[in-house]
């Protein structure tokens, strides 16, 4: 379902030009988490804007504006009424904004868009290894992910979230990563993640880094299953230690509806705290993978088949 919305609009005044309504529609709260449901051409909670611009040319006009979806009527009535001449025309530009938060789902929410095939194939592999470079400079120019090729993990493990803070506590200097079943020290360490994001709806997918302490690389499509290095990196949001200013990056990857993507990503910590956020958003704008403690059936490990979308190189053994 979604939301329609007529306005009939009386114009009785000369005077008046560019008037603007804004109507919001309140949602129900428990339809607003997109991460509850995942779909993935819908986002509930996504606001949706539209204009619509009309000339009037007459005195008295009916201004009908439709954004789909739902029915809601309104009736404005100015009272102020000016003299008008038979012989007279009146041009007016009249700029309508309304914002609405669709009571359900928009209108292009699927329900022929399904994830791919599930077979314990959820989330993210991920490795951890010790990491003795420190931070120095601007860009973590120390850190080289490619350098771990070929270091055997001291543990690997899947995670259906991925991101998280570390030792940022004065007392926090081990703990568990993701759902591990032992500690880690929470300083000097690299964590690689490789997973496949299956594209359900075609378009422009985001992966926001918004959070790096201290390094954090990605690659996407076939480079990330093999060839990957510092140098193709697609994106690198690193810490610049002088300054204490938090890295962050954001790239942009254009793919056909129903493939696979392969994606890794590559995160350093050296000295003191450090942490990271990782998001990726499919073109509706749903967020598929985020630190949020909930799985998404759009990243996978590799396709049920085993050759669509076939498992990565052991860590420790990587190309
Ligand atoms: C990794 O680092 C920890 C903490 O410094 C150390 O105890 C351990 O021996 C290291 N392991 C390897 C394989 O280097
Ligand atoms: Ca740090």
């Amino acid at each position: 379902m979604a939301v329609r919305k007529t306005l009939a609009y009386v114009l009785a005044a000369a005077a008046m030009v560019n008037t603007a309504y804004a109507h919001a529609i309140a949602a129900p709260a428990g339809q607003l988490n997109a991460r509850t449901h995942p779909s993935p051409t819908c986002d509930p909670g996504q606001t949706v804007t539209q204009t619509a611009t009309t000339t009037v040319t007459s005195w008295k006009a009916l201004l009908t504006i439709t954004i789909g979806g739902g029915t809601h009527t309104e009736t404005v009535t100015s009272t102020d009424i000016c003299t008008v001449t038979a012989t007279e025309t009146i041009t007016e530009s009249t700029t309508t904004t309304i914002t609405v938060s669709p009571t359900a789902t928009p209108p292009s929410c699927p329900t022929q868009c399904p994830p791919p095939p599930s077979c314990n194939n959820l989330g993210f592999d991920w490795a951890y290894y010790n990491n003795s470079a420190r931070n120095t400079d601007t860009t973590y120019s120390s850190f080289h992910p490619d350098s771990f090729k070929k270091t055997a993990p001291l543990y690997v493990g899947t995670t259906s979230y991925v991101g998280g803070l570390y030792g940022q506590g004065s007392a926090e200097t081990t703990g568990p990563i993701y759902d591990s079943s032992r500690s880690f020290a929470l300083d000097f360490f690299a964590l690689n993640h490789h997973a496949y994001i299956y594209a359900c709806e075609g378009g422009t997918y985001t992966v926001d880094i918004p959070y790096a302490n201290d390094g954090a690389y990605l690659w996407t499509g076939a480079k990330a299953y093999s060839g990957w290095t510092d140098a193709n990196a697609d994106a690198k949001a690193l810490y610049n230690q002088p300054d204490h200013v938090a890295g962050r990056a954001s790239f942009r990857f254009d793919v056909a509806a129903g493939t696979y993507v392969p994606v890794r990503f590559f995160y350093g910590q050296a000295q003191y705290g450090g942490g990271f956020q990782f998001i990726v958003t499919a073109p509706s704008g749903q967020v598929i993978v985020s630190d949020q403690e909930t799985s998404s059936p759009y990243a996978v490990r590799h396709s049920c088949d085993g050759t669509t979308a076939p498992a990565f190189p052991a860590f420790g053994k990587e190309i």
